[in-house]
Parts: C-alpha cells; structure tokens; sequence
C-alpha cells in the first residue's frame, strides 16, 4: 500500500519552511494581483495563502485580528471612523464592528480575496453584511491619495512588502495616511516577523518614524506566521495616551496584552532603533 501524503508548506528561508498536512485543496486561482489557494489543514482549518504565504487559518486567525484592531482602539480618542486598506478577509472589520464602531471603510485591491472569504469563511467575512461597513475593492494607495475623508484609525491589514503590498510600506503613503487622519488619530500596519522578516519591521517603524512623532511596535505570538513571532507597529502625530477605560477581554487579547505587548526582546529594540 502507498501512503500519499499533502501537505502545503510556506518556505521561510532557504533552509526552514512550515508544513501544514492538508486534508484538500479546495482552490488554487491566479488573479491580476496575486495567487489565491486554500487548503483544508488537519490542525488549523481553513487556511488561506496568497503567493505562498499564510495570511489567515480558522483556528488561530482571532490572535492576528484582535491585536491589529484592539490595541490601537484603547489608546487616544474613542474611534468612530475607521479605515481598513487590505482586510479583504473581513477579520479585522469584524473585529472593529464588535467594538461598537460606527463607520468603517474597506478598501481592498482583490475582489477576489472577498469572494474566497465570503464562500470559505463565512463567520469571518459577516462583517461586509453590515450597513456600517462600506466595502471598496480599489488600490488603497489611490483611495488614499483621492480622498477627502479623515479616519480616526487607519488599518494596514497588508501582506508582506513584496509584491502588491509593497508601497504599503513606504514613507510616501504614510505621509498620505497622516493627511487623513484626525488629530490624534492613529495608524496601525502588520510589519512582519522581527526574526524572519527584520526589513519589514525597520520599513514601517524607520518609514513611520519620519512622517510621525510618536510610533510604537508591539508583538504578538501568531502560530502560523514566519517563527510565530509577530510585529505590529502604530504611529500618530500626538502622544499615545490609553483611556481610562474598562477592556473588552478577547481570546488572545485582555488588559495585560494591552500593556505587556508593548515590552520587547532586544534583538527586536535594535531594529528599530
Ligand atoms: N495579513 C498579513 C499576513 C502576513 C503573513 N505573512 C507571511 N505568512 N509570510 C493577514 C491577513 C489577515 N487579514
């Protein structure tokens, strides 16, 4: 008898990659952006990959979503506008609509990553059903540059710098972004494994730091990202100030996330420095 065995693998370095056994694949799709696949793992459900990286999986994507918009809504004013550019998953709006946000605009550039989110991941995608979530598939980078409207927050819900992402990462679209924030409103950008992906991390943080006075890194323990180590960094032109104010508890994230995120190892400090 042959065993034949599946399994997916995101390659992190010549030498490492992480392999997910698959039960299926339940799709495989170029796009103009990207290539889209999904596959059925036996540890983490769902798991969806663009260009051959992990971007969500069923059972860990909450960790991911909840530090991308839970953190930066307790700090400053309470949002009521907010700006997802990527999400095209619909965890983080969803995340945001829990929260009680009002307003909430989601500019993705592939439509193609809604409708795989809206037929695979039902629960997560929920979220562009509602009335306060205007979905916009377009280039963020020119939605931003067009438009007139100001975002308490602003979500960088992004792949990695490679590709179509890359201008995502750059000092010119943070200026960008500064000019629709309100005064001290925040942005908030994935950048990647400090240990796998350094220049992702040193892009946003440095790119940040020239356009903003005030930027700061956290991290986050993501399984199914490059080393599990992940960064998350949020910039604003006024100083971060928390409000004083009970916190939801999530399932990755309580009111001790919200202030032990922010303490990092030393290797990931000299990156920012
Ligand atoms: N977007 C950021 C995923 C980056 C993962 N990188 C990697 N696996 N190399 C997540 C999309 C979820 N809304």
């Amino acid at each position: 008898m042959r065993l034949i065995e599946n399994w997916f693998s995101e390659r992190y370095s010549d030498n490492l990659q992480l392999s997910f056994r698959i039960k299926d694949q339940l799709l495989s799709i170029k796009t103009d952006y990207q290539r889209i696949d999904l596959f059925d793992t036996y540890d983490f459900g769902k798991l969806l990959s663009i260009d051959g990286t992990v971007q969500l999986t069923e059972k860990d994507e909450y960790i991911y979503h909840e530090m991308i918009t839970m953190i930066p809504y307790y700090f400053n004013s309470k949002p009521s506008r907010v700006l997802i550019i990527g999400g095209g998953d619909g965890g983080a709006a969803r995340r945001l609509v829990d929260l009680g946000i009002e307003n909430i605009v989601n500019v993705e550039i592939d439509g193609n990553v809604v409708e795989v989110a809206k037929k695979y991941f039902p629960a997560i995608s929920s979220s562009f059903k509602e009335k306060k979530v205007n979905l916009i598939i377009g280039d963020g980078i020119k939605y931003i540059k067009e438009s007139k409207d100001k975002f308490d927050r602003i979500i960088i819900d992004s792949t990695d710098p490679v590709g179509p992402a890359e201008g995502l990462f750059s000092e010119e679209f943070y200026k960008d972004i500064q000019s629709h924030l309100t005064p001290n409103g925040i942005v908030v950008t994935q950048s990647g494994s400090p240990y796998y992906q350094p220049t992702a991390l040193s892009m946003a943080h440095n790119g940040m730091a020239r356009i903003f006075k005030y930027v700061k890194t956290y991290c986050a323990f993501i399984p199914t990202y490059p080393s599990g180590l992940w960064s998350f960094t949020m910039a604003s032109s006024e100083e971060f100030k928390k409000r004083d104010e009970p916190t939801v508890t999530g399932k990755y994230f309580n009111k001790d996330i919200l202030e032990g995120s922010f303490y990092l190892p030393e290797f990931v400090k000299n990156l920012i420095k």
